[in-house]
């Protein structure tokens, strides 16, 4: 679960968990939250992101909470499987549960206002069971993460639109860096590879180059 503002997620956050989901062939999906608090700015922005991921393969379901929009779709979605709701803290993933299924009564807290960021109040997952016959675990805010157990050339077989890619790379151990021939940094230039994708590529591999200093 995303928002694009009252927290504004890291793109990172986003990356690195469907890197994740990847690496361990997890079906992912993107909730995008508050809508109901988005202006024109935010709204633009909700656009993009959806076209960047959707277009990747990433499926978005934009919802209100609060004001219950959307959330009958994502049920649908969610019936009949265990789902794990992720995201930074505040983004109100506890908030779904209980509307969900009032008789939890899970504990929910207001974001800061000065930092306006959530509070950190989920502190270990649980699983929940909903009425329309699904699970969902609620899970404490994701602080931010590193990539475990993947090594320096094989992060990219993660990113989707980067793997499908490299088959045109003139190098078989091309890091999509600044090799001759790397297909990957043409298709940044060209729009191909979103160059929000392309960044948050670029910074987990530098992660990892300190990591191993
Ligand atoms: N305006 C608005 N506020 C919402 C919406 N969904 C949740 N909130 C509020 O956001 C705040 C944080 O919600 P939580 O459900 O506690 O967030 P969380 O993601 O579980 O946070 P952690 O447990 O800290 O990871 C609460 O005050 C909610 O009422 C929404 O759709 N619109
Ligand atoms: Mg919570
Ligand atoms: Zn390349």
């Amino acid at each position: 679960m995303i928002t694009i503002s009252h927290p504004e997620t890291p793109v990172e956050f986003i990356d690195r968990f469907l890197i994740t989901a990847e690496a361990y062939r997890i079906p992912a999906s993107l909730i995008i939250n508050k809508t109901d608090l988005y202006g024109d700015e935010e709204i633009n922005r909700m656009e993009y992101m959806i076209s960047v991921y959707e277009k990747i393969g990433y499926e978005c379901f934009i919802i209100s909470v609060t004001e219950n929009k959307g959330l009958a779709i994502l049920a649908e979605k969610m019936k009949g499987k265990v789902s794990l709701l992720a995201g930074n803290s505040g983004v109100g993933k506890t908030t779904l549960l209980n509307t969900f299924n009032p008789s939890l009564n899970l504990k929910t807290e207001e974001i800061s206002d000065y930092h306006k960021q959530g509070k950190h109040i989920t502190t270990f997952p649980e699983m929940h069971h909903m009425p329309f016959g699904a699970y969902i675990i609620d899970s404490p805010g994701i602080r931010g993460f590193g990539v475990v157990d993947m090594e320096r050339n094989e992060i990219y077989h993660f990113f989707p639109e980067i793997f499908s890619t490299a088959t045109g790379c003139k190098f078989y151990n091309c890091l999509h860096l600044d090799e001759p021939g790397c297909a990957v940094k043409s298709a940044v230039e060209t729009g191909d590879i979103d160059p929000l994708r392309y960044r948050s590529y670029l910074n987990i591999l530098e992660d990892d180059n300190r990591k191993y200093r």
